[in-house]
């Protein structure tokens, strides 16, 4: 960053206003007073040689300088890595579309591998007639292109009880948001011939995944018939094969679970399986013991990025951009505010472009250091004014038992020094 300010200050100044500006100004003086920088006055050893060729990397991987940003497990979390779940280096990201090869994984069974040739996806049950389609037979229907946040139910399941893990990575990123292609799944129903004129809202259709857990789910007939898309494509190609290659459901705005990869088999029914995934799991297990089943909708959350554990401040006083991701399974971000007081008092952020529906939004704080500790919040709005809770409001309601669909507002405590670290206000 200083050589940036050294080499380019005029960019970075006219951005700045008032007070900004003269801070900015002292970072720049201070750093000329150390002499002529080598990396403007001489010709550097990548000036002055060639690159590598067109055919040095056929499918490129980021630069080493980046290989922190990767997918972390938290090992003491599941018995082995096959039944498990990393998260997404949401502290490390920036923009709101999550690259498919650093975005959480969840496998009940592990990743398998299902090639094109042999995958066939089956609609039986109430239809008239049961259908099964190969890849190709997929491929030649109309298509549409959605973006859309997937969030695992447990995403920050593991701080109801109080601050945990240290990251934003590892309490918000079982999260991801990708561009999919695929064909909705309403096209596919009609043409097994959904009985129209029947009474369709009292059906419910079963999904199943073609890994050893089949991951099944139960999903009512008017969400099936809504937005769900039969996906093949992320952020421009092929599902990667831990997302579901090569199909996979998407839900839009309710929990991960129902996202069932490998997709094989599509079952009207009329009720609900009730199959494990949707009784001993992802059911929200209340203050008085009872489990309330059916929590499908993700409610409106979001989480400063940056700064954060992972994610320091590393310069002095001064200019400051704060950065985080909102979200809503009910429909758009419509605002999110900052505290930097642990909630005392709010400033409405900059959302980097509208709120799209169920996908992530970008917000920006471009603020002030005085250098001086912070306790920082993020609290995000849908457009239903619907408003993010606190962690006291949320265990009102829903006690301390609860694991899954924990949306609750996260403090980061920002030392004097720069460090964060994941903390808990009352
Ligand atoms: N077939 C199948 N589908 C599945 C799963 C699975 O184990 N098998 N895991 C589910 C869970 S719990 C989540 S949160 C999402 C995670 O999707 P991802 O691995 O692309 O992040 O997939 C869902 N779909
Ligand atoms: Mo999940």
């Amino acid at each position: 960053m200083s050589e940036f300010f050294k080499g380019k200050p005029t960019s970075r100044r006219a951005f700045l206003r008032g007070s900004a500006a003269a801070a900015a100004g002292a970072v720049t003086a201070g750093a000329a007073k150390a002499g002529p920088d080598p990396l403007i006055t001489e010709v550097q050893p990548w000036a002055s040689g060639l690159g590598e060729g067109v055919d040095a990397t056929p499918y490129g991987l980021p630069i080493e300088y980046e290989s922190d940003v990767v997918r972390r497990n938290v090992e003491w979390l599941t018995a082995d890595t096959i039944s498990s779940i990393n998260f997404t280096p949401i502290h490390a990201l920036d923009g709101t579309i999550t690259p498919q090869g650093c975005a959480f994984e969840r496998h009940h069974s592990g990743a398998i591998d299902l090639k094109k040739e042999d995958y066939r996806l089956m609609i039986n049950g109430l239809v008239d007639t049961p259908l099964v389609f190969t890849y190709a037979d997929l491929e030649r229907f109309p298509r549409e292109n959605h973006v859309y946040f997937c969030e695992c139910a447990a995403n920050t399941g593991m701080e109801w009880a109080g601050a945990q893990l240290n990251g934003a990575q590892f309490t918000h990123g079982m999260i991801h948001n990708m561009e999919y292609t695929g064909v909705p799944l309403r096209t596919l129903l009609e043409e097994a011939g959904l009985d129209a004129a029947g009474v369709l809202d009292d059906k419910w259709v079963y999904v199943e995944g073609a890994d050893a857990s089949s991951n099944g789910r139960s999903i009512p007939m008017g969400k099936a018939l809504g937005d769900c898309l039969v996906a093949f494509n992320a952020n421009g190609e092929a599902l990667r094969k831990e997302h579901g290659y090569p199909v996979r459901l998407v839900v839009p705005g309710w929990e991960g679970n129902l996202w069932v990869k490998w997709l094989r088999r599509v079952e009207v029914t009329d009720g609900p399986v009730e199959s494990r995934e949707e009784t001993s799991k992802y059911t929200d297990t209340l203050a008085d013991g009872t489990s309330r089943k059916w929590t499908w909708v993700m409610d409106a959350k979001s989480v400063i990025t940056s700064p954060s554990p992972q994610s320091p401040i590393t310069h002095g006083k001064g200019p400051l951009v704060i950065t985080g991701l909102a979200w809503s399974g009910h429909g758009a971000i419509s605002r999110v505010d900052v505290s930097k007081d642990g909630g005392k008092t709010w400033q409405t952020a900059r959302l980097a472009r509208e709120g799209e529906a169920k996908a992530l939004t970008r917000f920006y704080l471009d603020t002030e250091w005085d250098g001086e500790e912070m306790l920082l919040q993020s609290r995000a709005m849908d457009e239903t004014g619907y408003v993010q809770p606190t962690k006291a409001q949320l265990r009102e309601v829903r006690g301390e038992n609860s694991i899954y669909h924990n949306n609750c507002i996260q403090t980061w405590w920002v030392r004097p020094g720069g460090e964060a670290e994941n903390v808990e206000v009352s």
